[in-house]
C-alpha cells in the first residue's frame, strides 16, 4: 500500500485583518508546511505552492467551480445572488458563456479600444500633474482610469456608476467567511445588487458596447436570453476592481524600484510585462477556491469528495521553488505561467482587457514621470479576496519624453 502523508494542519485564521493586510509571512508558513495543508479553522484544505495550485488550477474535473469559488459550499448553502455562469459553472454549462465573452474580449474586438484609451490615458495623466507633483496615485490614476474606460466600454448608462466599486468590493468579500468585512456591507447587498441587475438589462445598455454585443448573441442563439443578463453582471463584478487593483499594484511596484521605472522609460514596450510582473508580484486577487468532486489524491494526501480547496495564488506567485528570487519585481524576469490571472479553463477572460488598461495608463505616466516615489505609507483597504489599496501617496518628478516616445 502506498504511505499516506501526514496532513499538516494551521490553526491561522486566514482570512484576519493581520492576514490580509500582509499575506507572505503566512504564504511561508503555508508553502514550508508541505504540499497541503489542513486549515483547521475553516476545516478546507490549502495549497500554497505553485505546482500545486497550478495543478489543480488546470484539472476542472477533479477541482470544480460549480459548487462555488469561495468559501461557502453551493451543495449545502445558498448563494448569496445566482451563481455566475462563468466563474461559477463547470463544462459544459460554463463553455457557451465563456465562448461568447472570450469572442467580445479577444485582442481583435480591443484594437478599435486602444487609440481611444491611450488618448484618454494621456489626458488624464496630463491633468493630474498639471494640479500637482504631489498626489495619491490610487485615487487619481489607479482608481480614476479604469472608470473613465472601462464602464464606457461596457456601454452602462451615466447614473449610478458609483456603485460598480462597492458592489464588486462586496462581491470579493463574499468569497470569503462571513467576517467584519462581510457584515460591514450587509446592510447594502439589496441595494447594490438592484442597481447592478438594471444595469445588465438589454435597454439600459448603449448599442456598440460589450453589453450590447453579449445581447447580441442571445439574439443569434449563442446564449439564450436568460443569460445574457448574467453574463453583463460577470463584466461588471469581475471587471473594475481586479483593474483598479491591478494598477495600483503596478503604480506600487514602480514607486518601490526606481530602477525598474527607468528600464520602463526607456523601453515603453515592456508596459505589458510589467502589468504580468506586477500581477506576479501582488495577486491582486489573492486567493480562489475549489471543490473536490471525488477523493483526490495531491502529493500522496486524499483530499475526500466534497472539500472545500483554498488556493493561494499570491503564494504560489511567489513559490521560491518556481520563481528565481520571487519577492523582486524585476521587468528583465519572464512572468508568464503566473497564476494571477488562474490557469487552465477559467483563466481570466478579461485580461486583454486589463492588459491595454494597463498599457495605456503605464506608457502615458512614463512619457512624463522621470521619477516616481512614495512620500508616506501607502494604505491597504482589507478584502477577503482582493490585494487592494485605499492610497498611494506620491511625489513625481515630471520629465521631457524620452526620445522613443516621440
Ligand atoms: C474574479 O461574476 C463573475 O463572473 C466573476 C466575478 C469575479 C471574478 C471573475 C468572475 C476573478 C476576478
Amino acid at each position: 500500500m502506498p504511505e499516506t502523508a501526514v496532513l499538516p494542519v494551521c490553526d491561522a485564521d486566514v482570512f484576519s485583518p493581520a492576514v490580509l493586510r500582509e499575506p507572505e509571512e503566512l504564504h511561508h508558513v503555508l508553502r514550508s508546511a508541505g504540499p497541503v495543508v489542513h486549515l483547521s479553522r475553516y476545516d478546507v484544505h490549502a495549497l500554497a505552492r505553485y505546482q500545486e495550485v497550478h495543478a489543480a488550477l488546470v484539472d476542472w474535473q477533479h477541482f470544480e467551480s460549480g459548487a462555488g469559488v469561495g468559501l461557502a459550499n453551493f451543495r449545502h448553502e445558498k448563494p448569496w445572488r445566482p451563481p455566475s455562469l462563468l466563474l461559477e459553472a463547470d463544462p459544459p454549462r460554463h463553455d457557451a458563456p465563456r465562448r461568447v465573452l472570450r469572442e467580445i474580449l479577444a485582442p481583435p474586438a480591443l484594437r478599435l479600444l486602444r487609440e481611444a484609451w491611450q488618448q484618454t490615458a494621456e489626458e488624464l495623466v496630463e491633468h493630474v500633474l498639471a494640479d500637482a507633483t504631489q498626489f495619491d496615485a490610487f485615487t487619481e490614476l489607479a482608481r480614476a482610469f479604469p472608470l473613465k474606460v472601462f464602464p464606457d466600454a461596457v456601454g452602462l448608462g451615466p447614473d449610478g456608476r458609483e456603485n460598480l466599486l462597492p458592489y464588486g468590493n462586496m462581491a470579493f468579500n463574499s468569497f470569503g467567511p462571513v467576517n467584519d468585512l462581510v457584515k460591514a456591507d450587509a446592510h447594502r447587498v439589496a441595494e447594490l445588487s438592484a442597481w447592478v441587475r438594471a444595469q445588465c438589462a438589454r435597454e439600459a445598455l448603449a448599442e456598440d458596447g460589450f453589453g450590447a454585443r453579449i445581447w447580441a448573441a442571445a439574439d443569434r442563439g449563442d446564449l439564450t436570453p436568460a443569460q445574457a443578463p448574467l453574463v453583463v453582471r460577470s463584466l461588471l463584478t469581475a471587471g473594475v476592481d481586479t483593474t483598479v487593483h491591478g494598477l495600483a499594484a503596478c503604480l506600487y511596484a514602480f514607486a518601490t524600484h526606481p530602477e525598474q521605472w527607468q528600464r520602463l522609460r526607456e523601453r515603453p514596450e515592456l508596459a505589458r510585462v510589467a502589468f504580468d510582473e506586477a500581477v506576479r508580484w501582488q495577486s491582486p486577487v489573492q486567493t480562489f477556491f475549489r471543490t473536490a468532486t471525488t477523493d483526490v489524491t495531491i502529493a500522496g494526501t486524499v483530499v475526500p469528495e466534497g472539500t472545500k480547496i483554498l488556493m493561494f495564488l499570491g503564494a504560489a506567485n511567489r513559490d521560491p521553488d518556481r520563481w528565481d528570487d520571487p519577492d523582486r519585481f524585476d521587468l528583465t524576469r519572464d512572468p508568464s505561467g503566473h497564476v494571477g490571472f488562474g490557469m487552465g479553463i477559467h483563466q481570466c477572460v478579461g485580461q486583454h482587457v486589463a492588459r491595454l488598461e494597463a498599457e495605456a495608463l503605464l506608457t502615458a505616466l512614463a512619457r512624463r514621470v522621470e521619477h516616481i516615489e512614495l512620500t508616506a505609507s501607502p494604505r491597504r483597504h482589507l478584502n477577503n479576496t482582493l490585494r487592494s489599496w485605499a492610497s498611494l501617496p506620491v511625489r513625481v518628478h515630471p520629465g521631457h519624453s524620452q526620445a522613443r516616445f516621440r
